[in-house]
């Protein structure tokens, strides 16, 4: 027999998941739109993934699996609807992916009925997250993610290894794994992206060359390279694209974010960029464009952050991070930017190919030095004033 519990918890998710999301009109910035509710949160995990719902072995309707948090999530639009396939996080601290689905991409995302089981083909392989999904000129959907394992090489209980796991869709419910990325001159790897189409005739990745599994170490920020065979894929060299630069917002680290959108400008990246704090480290996402003609040439980057975590979104598990891994562009114009706060939850921001060519173009390049900035801020003022005079 079901317990009736699960009836009063179905009638809370339905609820949720209904609630139409608005623009957040108390913010403004004029590059995008914030919302006023997260899409994807622990409470939009269908009650049956948590709860027994027999009542004879489960009395007390009490939680068996739950879930800490749903964040970073890769984004993909098909046939109009819109997909996220989330990193979900067990009270286990496991991460795991599960695809979630609604038909305007703003509310109403709702998880199919099963996580996503990838192929076990790592035994070491202990935990999965944060993977983006890349719809690639070769016909297939890509998803790219972490794979993480312990690192035995040191007598440390917390040592771990990252690397790229790569795995292989047509339709998001079966998935082909293949072997994971090899960086020959990088030990570890994390935030490793799939360009979508093909450059000099070899697959592409942006990469994230690491020492270590926290600090990037000799790592001088995202990295380029090229391989021939997308199933046993291995990079040779790798080039670095957007450096990390110091007293910016990438002093401590940086990597790729969302898959690179392609403009008539350029390609558009959004990435998120890393500094260190007393109060420990500091995400941000932040924006710039490479040529056409060769993506890891940067063209365009703007001074500091296109996005830092306001409010409730500075708090969560790991505090004072925004981070992504998926945006959708569509034919329209339009591009919605999933990003997560504090590795809790999942919101999504609205804005358009226009505007955000716009902000990488026409927003001044960090002057490196506080007396520049004072003289960059200052020739804006004076220039506002004599308009504002006329
Ligand atoms: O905790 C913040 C983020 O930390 C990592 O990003 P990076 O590799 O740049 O340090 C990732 O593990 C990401 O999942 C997480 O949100």
């Amino acid at each position: 027999m079901i317990h009736p519990g699960y009836y009063e918890e179905l009638d809370k998710y339905e609820k949720l998941i209904a609630r139409k999301n608005e623009v957040d009109e108390a913010y403004y910035n004029g590059i995008y739109h914030r919302y006023k509710y997260p899409v994807l949160t622990d409470r939009h995990i269908p009650p049956m993934w948590k709860y027994d719902l027999n009542q004879e072995t489960n009395p007390f309707f009490m939680e068996r699996l739950g879930v800490n948090a749903v964040f970073n999530s890769g984004a993909i639009e098909l046939d109009g609807r819109f997909y996220l396939v989330a990193r979900v996080e067990g009270n286990d601290r496991k991460s795991f992916f599960a695809v979630a689905e609604s038909d305007n991409g703003i509310d109403g995302f709702r998880f199919w009925d099963y996580p996503i089981l990838l192929d076990d083909t790592c035994p070491e392989e202990t935990n999965v997250y944060d993977m983006r999904l890349t719809k690639h000129e070769d016909g297939y959907i890509y998803g790219v993610f972490c794979s993480e394992s312990k690192d035995h090489s040191v007598n440390d209980l917390s040592a771990a290894v990252a690397a790229a796991g790569i795995v292989r869709t047509k339709d998001l419910k079966t998935w082909e794994r293949l072997d994971n990325l090899k960086t020959l001159h990088s030990p570890q790897q994390r935030n490793v992206v799939l360009h979508p189409e093909f450059v000099q005739g070899k697959y592409a990745f942006y990469t994230r060359p690491m020492d270590d599994f926290i600090d990037t170490g000799s790592g001088g920020g995202i990295g380029f390279g090229l391989c021939d065979d997308i199933e046993h894929a291995v990079i040779d060299e790798e080039i670095i694209t957007s450096k990390r630069k110091y007293h910016t917002i990438t002093e401590s680290k940086n990597g790729a974010g969302a898959v690179p959108i392609k403009t008539e400008k350029g390609w558009l990246h959004i990435a998120h960029g890393v500094r260190n704090t007393a109060a420990g480290l500091r995400y941000v996402l932040y924006a710039f464009a490479t040529a056409l003609d060769d993506p890891t040439r940067v063209i365009a980057e703007p001074g500091g952050m296109l996005m830092g975590p306001q409010g409730i979104e500075r708090v969560g598990d790991v505090s004072n991070v925004v981070f992504t891994n998926g945006a959708i562009a569509r034919e329209n114009g339009e591009v919605y930017i999933y990003y997560a706060s504090s590795d809790t939850r999942l919101h999504v921001a609205t804005t358009t190919i226009d505007r955000l060519l716009d902000y990488v173009f026409h927003t001044p390049e960090d002057p490196l030095r506080s007396v520049e900035c004072v003289a960059q801020r200052s020739k804006l003022i004076e220039a506002n004033l004599k308009l504002l005079q006329q």
